[in-house]
């Protein structure tokens, strides 16, 4: 890079560097990295896509972003020679938390992956002004609490593009904000987030409560609001005509501009719909066309030839159907044509289980997308699979060529490069630094499977990952850990079919075997972060049984040297940056059949962590790479489980009357220890539902689970083998880069290439 960075910082920072705070150094690198990022914006391309998503989940941008402009070796030695620390200027940035999980995660590492390979593409969201809540933990329970990120400078920029939004009775006025998107030694992108200027972050009271009636004032004043009640479910319709209604207008525009008689809309543009939350964008585009003066039938046509879907869920409770009276109140005038839509596919095909509009007036936002979509696409083979043979096998019948999968990947110069610098520049050292643009070449480091001098240096990589990972959770939250045991990590929403509950059953058992005097050869740390959606009653009580473990086991003298417990808190994309890298056992234990894919699998496996998991989502592609000495795998098949949901024959009481472990553990939830430092109601609630109910069947895995985090503990005492499964991993994650997602949904869905 031929910039002098040292001049343009000092430009910035009143030619001052050693004298500036990490505060005012952090605005003058963000005002650096604009400046940088203008000067590789494009506009070569007829073709554009355009991935409109309702979540970004982008976190920190700055190291990111000098990482990709190539120039963070650079600021951070010229920074030290004034005696700064890149390290703390980073802390100064606030990360904005616009997504939940996965999904939002995934969208984020996308556009990294788009701009890096080249492709003409932007993002559209919205500009939520809190992103997904703050998590505080307070007598063992989850506090929610609003998470601001903006601030006066940051890496937003106001436009002047702004459309008029039309709801039924209001209108709204919007304006565009962009976020430079920049790519690995390649070209910047955009991410468009849209927003009101009449929000008013005065309407939040206490926690994350505010009006959610007034939407003038309330729109894209937070993410995904609670939708436990009829206001805030509405307030989402709101959020995602607003969302695609401004999208729909720019993708118009900006390809008019490049010559698009409107007609030919599918030669300019490919809009991908991620998940089901842009789904009105299919009406929205057919309404405007048809207010261009084209007929309803061609800009059906056209808009099918434009949309593709993406499902990330066979969770029905996840599916959108939104009411016709909700659409009917928020967005009127998409309704004739959305009943248009559906009236088209019920002339067509008898079957009511595709239909769009069901029995009970209700919008079924994923079918709209397959049957106006051309592509439809699953997040891994086996979720891919699992869509065409059971979920949404009726529509596979009529639309086979429609159906593909997109097995996810992770963006590695985040997740490797910027995470953990120690292994980034070792593996530099020993197969070279082709890796960093061609991920592939990290299968190079199998030929160093068996150097006794190789892997150790991985275990000192990882012990130091480690030291510093425990360091961070003293100085955060005042946790002790022992950075010689080892690191047993669950982190990822919490779900129950997640099944973060099996893993407390466990650690529950093993701290009633320590007391009995069974200590464990080297101590373990079992870690946790989660947050539960607010309203997501079990998920709250698993949380309060996790922290009430955490109090009980780390303050018995007894257990503690063998066992500790640590739930972080606000678990979020900084925080997942530091645990990864530090980790020796990933837990991947989801029930088979309901984790679509998962990506928190493959940053593990990137940094050398071995995977303790079910054949669900992802791992299934990670065992079949790695091979079975590298992963531990345990539980029913997806196949068995299915069955089970059809048959209906799972009990979960059978398992715990026939089992002592089990019972033993599960008992222990509402046991006179448990009850002495945690809530009756909360953790009776919980001891209930496992017994009675147990929808995600954690008792039908348990056993297998728990020899198999036995067999993985056994396993570690011998330091070289462990050290080889580290390498392989490693070596095998090549596949899980998003840029070779990114190469196939160009290659089979957008085909830019072919369209320039
Ligand atoms: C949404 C909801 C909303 C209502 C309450 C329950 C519930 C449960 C799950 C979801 C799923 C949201 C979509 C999502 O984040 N899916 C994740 O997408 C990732 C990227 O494709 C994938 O790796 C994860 O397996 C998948 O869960």
């Amino acid at each position: 890079m031929s910039v002098n960075v040292r001049e343009l910082l000092e430009k910035k920072c009143c030619n001052n560097i050693a004298a500036c705070t990490d505060e005012q150094l952090y605005y003058g690198l963000l005002g650096l990295v604009k400046e940088l990022a203008k000067e590789k914006e494009s506009s070569n391309g007829r073709k554009k896509i355009y991935y409109i998503s309702a979540e970004f989940l982008i976190g920190k941008l700055l190291s990111n972003n000098l990482i990709n402009l190539g120039i963070y070796d650079e600021v951070a030695s010229m920074l030290k020679q004034y005696g700064k620390d890149i390290n703390l200027i980073e802390q100064v940035e606030p990360e904005p938390s616009l997504g939940n999980g996965g999904l939002g995660r995934l969208a984020a590492c996308f556009l990294d992956s788009m701009a890096s390979l080249g492709l003409n593409g932007d993002g559209i969201g919205l500009n939520y002004h809190f992103g997904l809540f703050l998590q505080t933990f307070e007598n063992h329970m989850q506090k929610e609490n609003k998470n601001p990120w903006m601030e006066k400078e940051s890496w937003l920029t106001r436009t002047e593009v702004t459309y008029p939004v039309q709801f039924g009775g209001f209108t709204v006025q919007s304006r565009m904000y962009d976020l430079d998107v920049t790519g690995y030694d390649n070209r910047t992108n955009k991410l468009h987030l849209f927003d009101i200027e009449t929000v008013d972050e005065n309407l939040v009271g206490e926690g994350i409560n505010f009006n959610k009636e007034d939407i003038c004032k309330n729109l894209t004043l937070f993410l995904y609001p609670d939708d436990s009640d009829d206001a805030g479910r509405l307030l989402r319709v709101y959020q995602q005509y607003f969302m695609v209604s401004n999208a729909a207008r720019l993708i118009l525009q900006e390809c008019r501009a490049k010559g698009c008689n409107l007609y030919d809309l599918p030669d300019y543009a490919a809009i991908q719909i991620n998940d089901t939350h842009p789904s009105m964008v299919i009406p929205e585009l057919i309404r405007l066309l048809m207010e261009q003066g084209i007929r309803m039938k061609d800009a059906i046509d056209i808009v099918s030839k434009t949309c593709a879907y993406t499902n990330h869920t066979i969770l029905a409770e996840a599916l959108e159907k939104w009411p016709v009276d909700y659409l009917n109140k928020a967005v009127p005038q998409l309704m004739p044509i959305i009943r248009e839509l559906d009236t088209i596919v019920k002339e067509k095909y008898a079957d009511k289980s595709v239909a769009i509009i069901d029995e009970n007036n209700r919008v079924h936002m994923a079918h709209m997308d397959i049957h106006y979509g051309y592509s439809v696409n699953g997040v891994a083979y086996l979720h891919t699979e699992i869509l065409k043979k059971n979920e949404l096998n009726n529509f596979y019948k009529i639309y086979p060529q429609k159906f593909n999968n997109k097995t996810n990947g992770i963006t590695f110069r985040r997740w490797l490069m910027h995470c953990n610098k120690g292994l980034s520049h070792y593996l530099d050292e020993i197969i070279g630094a082709g890796w960093r643009k061609n991920a592939e070449e990290l299968e190079k480091l199998l030929a160093y499977a068996d150097d006794a001098k190789v892997l150790q240096k991985l275990l000192d990589i990882k012990q130091e990952n480690k030291r510093a990972l425990a360091a961070y959770l003293k100085e955060t939250q005042g946790v002790e850990i022992d950075e010689n045991s080892i690191f047993d990590i669950q982190i990822k929403r919490l779900h129950e079919y997640k099944r973060q509950q099996m893993n407390a059953l466990y650690v529950i058992h093993k701290y009633l075997e320590i007391k009995k005097g069974k200590k464990p050869a080297t101590p373990v740390t079992v870690i946790f972060g989660a947050k539960a959606a607010p309203a997501y009653v079990i998920a709250k009580d698993i949380i309060h049984l996790i922290l009430c473990l955490q109090e009980i086991i780390n303050k018995d003298p007894q257990v503690s040297p063998y066992l500790k417990v640590v739930m972080v808190e606000n678990y979020n994309v900084t925080k997942a940056e530091k645990l990864i890298p530090a980790c020796d056992i990933s837990q991947q234990i989801s029930l088979a059949s309901k984790e679509a894919s998962g990506t928190g699998n493959m940053k593990f496996m990137l940094n050398g962590a071995v995977i303790l998991g079910t054949m669900d989502g992802a791992n299934v592609e990670i065992a079949e790479l790695v091979g079975e000495e590298n992963i531990y795998i345990f539980g029913e098949s997806s196949d068995t489980v299915i069955e089970h949901y059809e048959k209906a024959d799972y009990v979960s009481k059978k398992y715990y009357e026939e089992d002592e472990d089990i019972k033993e553990a599960v008992d222990f939830i509402v046991s006179d220890a448990l009850l002495k430092v945690g809530q009756k109601e909360n953790l009776e609630r919980l001891y209930r539902e496992l017994l009675n109910k147990d929808w995600f069947m954690t008792l039908l895995d348990y056993k297998d689970y728990a020899a198999k985090r036995e067999e993985c503990y056994k396993d570690y005492e011998n330091r070289m083998v462990w050290a080889k499964k580290m390498l392989v991993n490693t070596a095998k994650a090549g596949f899980f880069s998003s840029d070779r997602t990114i190469a196939e949904y160009d290659k089979d869905i957008w085909k830019l290439g072919e369209n320039q």
